[in-house]
């Protein structure tokens, strides 16, 4: 008998810059999805990839000086690329599509033209506007006050030929998707999309582009590009191998069993992917699931707002599994969340340090300290159970299916929770008998002694099977400490008690979680956190030329002369003035402070030939009388101010007019 499938997608995600640990939630939910669904033995397909078409790359490419091909290789194979983050982050994707693959693109190709053949795409006029310096077009509200949101130019009315898809047509039977099937989850997405989007009335979507190359070309229409949402949404079957030859798991995959997305784009996910999938009669997913977002300071993490947090800072200082734990344990995966560092170390410190981890290390260490290598044999029965017994046991037993129901509906944090009660009341269990106290009586206790210790082996048991979808690795190590081979990691073995053979060999081993300083680390995550800010920043930053004009005759009325450094010294009671008694080639000192303390040593500058503009008014600071002012050469350096005085030859005189 052929396996169940399960076909399992995160969104492809843009490469248009690193990504982030708001990026890896998605891909580590569905990866705990996939990796449950494959523990009870369906034969997954967990597709990952990237979105790599679009003016927002192309515009990114040019501003790097590289081509567009060029700019996404790099973001998504180089050095802490997106594959490194997916590797690094343990994701056991079946496939990762890229939307520039050659498969793709021929596909994207065949299904335009199949929606054109069918009818559901037509050539009609994009109305918008139009900046013609730029020669963009631009919809009303991407503008900016009106103007062109590139060059704050005015634009003008202007009209485009376009593809467009009847999205309209299938407005009733989208409706009835949404509002009369379990389709979209979670249930409060539904009023969501149908209130803000199918009520007011679905337009036809307008499906090509002929404002900016970077993308698929519409091949009987050259100039033309899609859209790229279309291309982007079609990756869920084109990586199956409809319409191309390079896979061949369509009929076996599809439909998808569920969409993971972020709720920003739950709309197109869950109008214009259904709509389409109609005009091609091909059958829908079964379900999408709009995740919420994690936030940082209140906002939704992204690049743009300056809040992201690296996955790489973490993993390395907490381990891949803490950190994929933490983002499923602590935030309901429907709703938003609120990532902070306290709230991980806390999390690790409390289930994984405290909880978990003392329970493999208490456990294992105490069979090795009063039994040696194993268990005697028979220590699995007791004949005259105690009611902590019985309701471990009971509590145990019962657990994958708690667990199950969770998972089934997405709730990871519920399927989590369910397995942390298992986890305290064993820990409980351990308290309510005492087995120090039973140690000290070998000869009466040992074999009620052994019984408590199986009985807390095999709890670690279940409980490290239902976890590894979250922390694979993690529970690798903790089955190799209990002495649970493969035969007791499976699923159908999880609410089995007694699949432990009695006399395995366990070994305590390294501390599966050590328990975090919450001070220090949160001090070393704040720097990292501010080193990384700054080496994003640019090498050199100007401040852009004036645009506003000076007329020459006012221009000439400013006096710059070269100056000669007779003193330099700093001013009493202030951090930043120096003030300099300059000859000027008058005959009179010439006395000019300046802000410049920060970047010269008095010293330095005695001697040297400058430049100051004499004219100005005299303005007083600190009680000392400035004559004018002296040039200097300003920029920033990774974010860091940086100033340079104008030193001119010392064969001019001081005086020398400069014109
Ligand atoms: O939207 N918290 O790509 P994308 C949670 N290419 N999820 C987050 C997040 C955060 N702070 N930041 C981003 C796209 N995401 C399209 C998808 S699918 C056919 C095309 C999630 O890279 C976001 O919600 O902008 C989305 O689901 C995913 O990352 C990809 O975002």
């Amino acid at each position: 008998m052929s396996k169940k499938t399960f076909y399992i997608t995160t969104p492809i995600y843009y490469p248009s810059d690193k990504l982030h640990i708001g990026h890896a939630y998605c891909t580590v939910a569905t990866d705990a999805m996939a990796r449950y669904k494959r523990l009870r033995g369906y034969e997954v397909m967990f597709l990952t990839g990237t979105d790599e078409h679009g003016q927002k790359i192309e515009d990114k490419a040019r501003d790097a000086g590289v081509t567009p091909q060029q700019f996404v290789d790099r973001i998504v194979t180089g050095e802490r690329g997106v594959l490194d983050l997916w590797k690094l982050m343990n994701i056991s994707n079946d496939r990762f599509i890229r939307t520039t693959d050659g498969y793709h693109v021929q596909a994207i190709q065949r299904i335009f033209r199949k929606m054109y053949d069918n009818g559901d795409i037509y050539k009609g006029k994009y109305v918008g506007k139009y900046c013609k310096p730029c020669e963009s077009f631009w919809t009303e509200s991407q503008l900016v006050d009106g103007k062109c949101p590139d060059c704050g130019r005015p634009v003008v009315d202007a009209e485009e030929e376009a593809y467009f898809f009847r999205l309209s047509k299938y407005a009733d039977r989208v409706r009835d998707l949404l509002e009369n099937t379990d389709f979209l989850q979670p249930r409060s997405r539904v009023n969501e999309m149908v209130n803000n989007f199918i009520k007011p009335g679905l337009e036809d979507l307008c499906v090509s582009r002929t404002s900016f190359t970077w993308g698929i070309p519409v091949d009987f229409d050259p100039g033309h590009v899609v859209y790229v949402w279309i291309d982007a949404l079609s990756n869920y079957i084109t990586a199956l191998g409809y319409a191309n030859d390079a896979y061949n798991d369509y009929d076996k995959f599809w439909p998808a069993d569920v969409h993971f997305v972020g709720k920003e784009i739950v709309r197109f996910h869950s109008i214009i992917w259904p709509a389409m999938l109609m005009s091609l009669g091909l059958p829908l997913p079964k379900k999408v699931y709009g995740h919420g977002w994690l936030n940082f300071g209140g906002e939704k993490m992204s690049k743009s707002r300056g809040n992201v947090v690296d996955p790489y800072i973490l993993a390395e200082k907490f381990g891949v599994d803490a950190l994929r734990f933490f983002m499923l344990r602590t935030f309901p995966f429907g709703s938003d969340g609120n990532f902070t560092n306290e709230l991980l170390i806390q999390t690790i410190n409390t289930d994984l340090a405290n909880d978990l981890g003392n329970l493999v290390s208490r456990t294992t260490a105490m069979v090795n300290k009063y039994f040696g290598e194993s268990l005697p044999a028979g220590c699995g029965q007791w004949a005259a159970p105690e009611s902590f017994d019985a309701e471990l046991r009971e509590m145990a037993v019962g657990l994958r299916d708690r667990y199950e129901e969770q998972m089934e509906a997405f709730q990871f944090q519920n399927a989590l929770e369910e397995v942390f009660k298992l986890i305290q009341r064993a820990n409980k269990y351990i308290d309510e008998n005492a087995p120090w106290a039973l140690a000290k009586d070998m000869q009466a206790n040992g074999p009620r002694l052994a019984h408590v210790l199986y009985n807390l082996l095999e709890t670690t048991r279940i409980v490290g099977v239902l976890l590894t979808p979250f922390m694979p690795e993690s529970m690798d190590k903790l089955f190799a400490q209990i002495g649970a081979d493969e035969t007791c990691r499976t699923w159908d073995s999880a609410d089995r008690w007694g699949a432990l053979p009695e006399t395995v060999s366990p070994k305590k081993g390294e501390n599966l979680f050590p328990r975090i300083d919450m001070e220090a680390a949160i001090k070393e995550l704040d720097a990292a956190a501010e080193a990384a800010k700054k080496a994003a920043l640019p090498a050199i930053e100007l401040e852009p030329q004036a645009t506003e004009q000076v007329d020459f005759d006012t221009f000439c009325k400013s006096d710059f002369r070269a100056v000669k450094v007779k003193a330099c010294t700093h001013v009493k009671k202030s951090e930043k003035l120096l003030c300099f008694t300059l000859d000027d080639g008058t005959g009179t000192d010439r006395q000019i402070l300046s802000g410049i303390a920060k970047w010269y040593a008095p010293e330095d500058l005695v001697g040297k030939t400058l430049v100051a503009i004499v004219n100005l008014p005299p303005r007083k600071m600190m009680g000392l009388e400035s004559n004018g002012m002296l040039i200097s050469a300003v920029h920033k350096e990774k974010g860091e101010e940086k100033l340079n005085l104008l030193m001119v030859s010392d064969a001019i005189p001081a005086g020398a007019k400069l014109c």
